[in-house]
C-alpha cells in the first residue's frame, strides 16, 4: 500500500495542511471552525480525507495524525489569540484516538503548552467511539470534559445513532448529518428528521449545528425550525489558514 507510506512522509514533511470551515450562528455571530485535513500528493494531487482517514485507521497511523492535527489546530488558535481573534476550533477524533491510553491527558498537556483555554478546542467525535470498549471510551470524554475541553456529536443521523448513545456521551453539540440537510427544503421526511432530532438535542440542552448548507432556503427552514448554527457551502468552504484569517477579520 504506496499510499500508507506516503502519507507517512507527507505528515513528517509538512504536505499534509488544515484549511477551516466556519460554524455561524443565525445572528451572525461564529460559533467556531472546525480543522479539516487536506493533503496535496506530489504526484497523484490531492487525495480525499475519505480516502486516506480510512487507511490511517486500519494502519495504526491515526494517532500520528490525530496529534499533527491537534498540534496545528492549536498552534493556529494561539496564533489567533496572539491577533485578538478569540474564536474555538473543533477537530475531528476518530474513535481509535478516544481508545488510545493517555489520550485525554495529552490534550490537556498540549493545551498548556499552548497556552490555549480549554474552552477554545472542541472535539468532534461520532457514535462509533461507543463500539468497542464503551467504558473505556466514556473515562476517557469524561477526562477530556473535566478538563474543560467541549465534544461534539457529528454525523448524527447515520450508522448508530440511538437514544443511549445521546444520553451516554457528555456532548455538548450535536452536528445534524448533511445527507438530512441537503434535501430538507425538498423532501418531507428529511424535514421530519430535522425536526425531531432539533426537539430531541434541545430537549437534552444540547446545541445543535446543520451541516452542509449550500442554499437560502435551507438556511431558512432551519432558522425557522430553531437550529442554533450552521456549517455549510452557503456560509464558506473549508479555507487554508490565511484565508480563514481574512474571513474572521472580515466578520470581525
Ligand atoms: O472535508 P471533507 O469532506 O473532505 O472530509 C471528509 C471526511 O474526513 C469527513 O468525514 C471528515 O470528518 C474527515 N476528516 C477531515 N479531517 C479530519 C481529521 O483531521 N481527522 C479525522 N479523524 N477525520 C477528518
Ligand atoms: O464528517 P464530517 O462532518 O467531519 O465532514 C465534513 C465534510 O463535509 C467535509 O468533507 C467538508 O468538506 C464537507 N462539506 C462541508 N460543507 C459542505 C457543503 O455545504 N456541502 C457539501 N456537499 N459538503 C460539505
Ligand atoms: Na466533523
Ligand atoms: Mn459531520
Amino acid at each position: 500500500l504506496g499510499l500508507l507510506g506516503d502519507l507517512r512522509r507527507a505528515l513528517d514533511s509538512g504536505q499534509v495542511k488544515l484549511h477551516y470551515q466556519p460554524k455561524v450562528a443565525f445572528d451572525g455571530r461564529v460559533a467556531g471552525l472546525e480543522a479539516l485535513v487536506r493533503w496535496v500528493h506530489p504526484e497523484r494531487g490531492r487525495v480525499s480525507p475519505d480516502e486516506f482517514i480510512g487507511i490511517a485507521e486500519t494502519s495504526g497511523l491515526m494517532p500520528r495524525l490525530t496529534e499533527y492535527v491537534l498540534e496545528t489546530a492549536l498552534a493556529q488558535v494561539a496564533r489567533w489569540r496572539a491577533m485578538g481573534i478569540d474564536v474555538p476550533v473543533a477537530v475531528n477524533v476518530s474513535p481509535r484516538d478516544v481508545h488510545t491510553p493517555g489520550f485525554a491527558g495529552s490534550v490537556a498537556a498540549r493545551l498548556a503548552r499552548h497556552n490555549v483555554p480549554a474552552g477554545s478546542l472542541q472535539l468532534e467525535i461520532t457514535e462509533h467511539v461507543l463500539l468497542e470498549d464503551p467504558q473505556r471510551a466514556a473515562d476517557t470524554l469524561a477526562g477530556l470534559t473535566g478538563h474543560g475541553v467541549k465534544m461534539s456529536l457529528d454525523d448524527f443521523g447515520t450508522g448508530y445513532s440511538s437514544l443511549v448513545h445521546l444520553r451516554r456521551l457528555p456532548v455538548s453539540e450535536l452536528k445534524i448529518d448533511r445527507s438530512f440537510v441537503a434535501r430538507l427544503a425538498v423532501d418531507a421526511e428529511d424535514a421530519e428528521i430535522v425536526r425531531c432530532t432539533l426537539d430531541l438535542a434541545h430537549s437534552l440542552g444540547l446545541v445543535v449545528v446543520a451541516e452542509g448548507v449550500e442554499d437560502d432556503e435551507t438556511w431558512e427552514r432551519l432558522r425557522a425550525l430553531g437550529c442554533d448554527a450552521v456549517q455549510g457551502w452557503l456560509v464558506s468552504a473549508a479555507m487554508p489558514p490565511e484565508e480563514a484569517t481574512a474571513w474572521l477579520r472580515g466578520r470581525g
